[in-house]
């Protein structure tokens, strides 16, 4: 639904209004919750809960940390009786990982997938100028139809628990913001801004502009001063920008592009973005951005904080922009799911490139997945299984929604469609060339789409390299595989499988999206041992000598900006311990190892420095 992608904003024509703080809150342990009307009476025993939040953390003891299954989440809303003459809208940013919304007892709304927004129309069931019950449903259930997959476990007491095949903790919950929209009836739907090309410093633009009407539209483009330099009318068509600003790599520029509906002098709706004017391609061996090829520096990263969760924090957001900036990053993964909207608008005015990746983490059924990404391929993969076109009607879904979101970001380069499934069967090859052909088909930029392949499936045995415009590699040689002592080993490893993807794919860029090792902030050892800062230091001046060696290794994004939670497990140390920052966000040492290396290391590879010219 296009609407709900659209960004809430303020104008002359819409309304917001912000829905965070403390909701009411109850687990629906004995799943009584529609039999006893929560949706029209309210929640029975609630408890507060912030909001956004997720909620495990908050909570002392285990059955609430763990929990599988329905929460539910209630609160009175006013709504202004001058808003009866257009549509109201209750927009989730996130709600993890599916949600049904009841106003006064009405269901408005279905939603499946955790990190994509959606809306609830409310006008069928809203008491105008009154206070009105929002009541929410959220599940949090894992299975081989939901993205991250996962599944659920049966306690010998009953209890269910969730079992993801994936390496972050199973956070759930309103994690992002929550906000009541007050449109026009007659309004926009979607803008899509796509520059086509950039001549002698001219920026030709295509625009398109869905509405629910007739009336005529208008746009108009103004620079950061805010001067108007293009106008046009019509719901689609190009534009010419003389002089244009372009958005660059860490030296960004935004236009701010108004679409207004127009009756005569009046204006019906009005809905703004901020847009970069700038070209990705891929040319060869190199990534460019406006036709200069880039080296990616940065981060896979969480959203991930004490106490919060995956909760939005704005406050953790910043801190690491900051952190990255220090480091002198130009760029991020939004690893292992779409990150909250405000990050990419972030991502924007500073100028970082964003690979952005949908959650179709967990394409191995394993609960140890870290662990056996690296072992032997078996020869039946999770895309052989029985039901697994449901997976893929799931994961089209949320290829569609994510696309829809941030299609127009300049920050978003790439889409990474999976992370790290197991392509060694040729039964994942049809399950793939549709999600890539979709996603071809959806972005109006047709931007590069990858996937990041996983030690399993290394160089020759992966199926489905072919449908990658570039090559993402997740890679621990040097900690689960040959660690500790052997790390020589490790290096000749990855070495000789470089040496293979020479060969194999001789026409594309490459990026190491994963590389890392586990490791507690203040444990010395001389000799280093594993989980020493010295020893992830030593780790990482190796990879680097590697990357250094083959110049089609155009970007390094280690694993992982900072600590962040797992389920527990034998090889987890209350988290996964890869960050360059502990979870609290202080350096370990190889942070400064880093700092040095990406501060001397141009954004540019052939020297163009658009920082210099400002
Ligand atoms: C990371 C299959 C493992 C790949 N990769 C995924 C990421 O989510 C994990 O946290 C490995 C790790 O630290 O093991």
């Amino acid at each position: 639904m296009p609407f709900d992608s659209l960004y809430p904003r303020t104008t002359v024509t819409r309304r917001i209004q912000v829905l965070d703080g403390t909701w009411d809150f109850a687990f629906d342990r004995e799943k009584v919750g529609e039999e006893l009307d929560w949706p029209a009476k309210g929640l029975v025993d609630a408890v507060d809960m912030p909001v956004p939040a997720s909620f495990a953390d908050i909570f002392t003891d285990k059955e609430s940390r763990e929990f599988c299954g329905d929460v539910w989440y209630a609160r009175r809303i006013f709504v202004p009786g001058e808003w009866r003459d257009g549509n109201v809208d209750i927009r989730f940013d996130a709600a993890t990982h599916r949600a049904t919304v009841y106003l006064n007892g009405t269901e408005l709304a279905e939603h499946e997938g955790g990190f994509t927004p959606f809306c609830a129309h409310a006008n069928d069931a809203v008491h105008w100028n009154d206070w009105n019950l929002l009541v929410v449903k959220v599940n949090n259930e894992l299975s081989h139809e939901s993205l991250p997959l996962g599944r659920v476990k049966e306690l010998r007491d009953g209890t269910r628990i969730n079992q993801p095949y994936f390496d972050f903790f199973n956070y759930s919950g309103l994690q992002r913001n929550v906000r009541m929209v007050y449109t026009p009836a007659e309004r926009i739907e979607d803008m899509t801004v796509v520059t086509e090309s950039v001549i002698d410093g001219t920026a030709y633009v295509h625009y398109e502009v869905t509405t629910n009407g007739s009336h005529e539209v208008e746009l108009t483009v103004a620079d950061e001063d805010g001067n108007v330099v293009a106008q046009k009318r019509g719901t689609s068509g190009g534009i010419e920008i003389e002089d244009a600003h372009l958005w660059n790599l860490r030296a960004a520029y935004l236009y701010t592009f108004t679409v207004r509906i127009v009756d005569g002098d009046k204006v019906v709706d009005e809905y703004y973005e901020q847009i970069g004017l700038r070209t990705v391609s891929i040319d060869g061996r190199d990534f460019l951005l406006n036709g200069h090829p880039v080296y990616l520096k940065g981060f896979g990263r969480h959203e991930d904080s004490p106490i919060h969760g995956r909760g939005f924090d704005p406050v953790v957001a910043r801190r690491d922009f900051e952190l990255m900036k220090w480091m002198g990053c130009n760029s991020f993964r939004t690893s292992h799911y779409p990150y909250a909207e405000e990050e990419l608008q972030e991502a924007d005015r500073e100028g970082f490139l964003v690979i952005d990746e949908v959650a179709a983490v967990g394409f191995l059924v394993s609960t140890q997945n870290f662990d056996d990404a690296t072992k032997t391929s078996v020869s039946k993969t999770l895309f052989d299984l029985p039901g697994i076109e449901k997976t893929l009607e799931v994961h089209k879904q949320a290829v569609r929604e994510l696309i829809e979101r941030d299609k127009n970001h300049a920050c978003v380069c790439a889409w990474s469609l999976f992370n790290e499934p197991d392509f060694s069967t040729e039964g994942s090859l049809p399950y793939a060339t549709e999600i890539f052909d979709l996603a071809r088909k959806l972005d109006p930029q047709k931007r590069p789409r990858s996937y990041t392949n996983v030690t399993r499936c290394r160089a020759g045995i992966d199926k489905c390299t072919h449908l990658a415009d570039f090559m993402m590699l997740n890679r621990y040689d040097g900690w689960y595989v040959s660690p500790g002592p052997e790390i020589e080993d490790a290096r000749e490893i990855l070495i000789e499988e470089m040496h293979k993807w020479e060969k194999l794919e001789p026409n594309k860029p490459f990026f190491f999206t994963e590389y890392g090792c586990d490791t507690m902030a203040g444990v010395h050892k001389l000799p280093s041992v594993m989980w020493s800062e010295e020893y992830q230091v030593e780790y990482f001046k190796m990879q680097h000598e590697i990357f250094d060696m083959f110049e089609w290794v155009v970007g390094e994004q280690p694993w992982n900006l900072c600590d962040f939670q797992t389920v527990e497990g034998k090889m987890r140390v209350d988290g996964n311990k890869k960050g360059a920052f502990t979870r609290d966000r202080q350096p370990k040492a190889v942070a400064f190892l880093l700092r040095e290396r990406w501060c001397n290391k141009a954004d540019y590879v052939d020297g163009f420095d658009p920082r210099a010219m400002r």
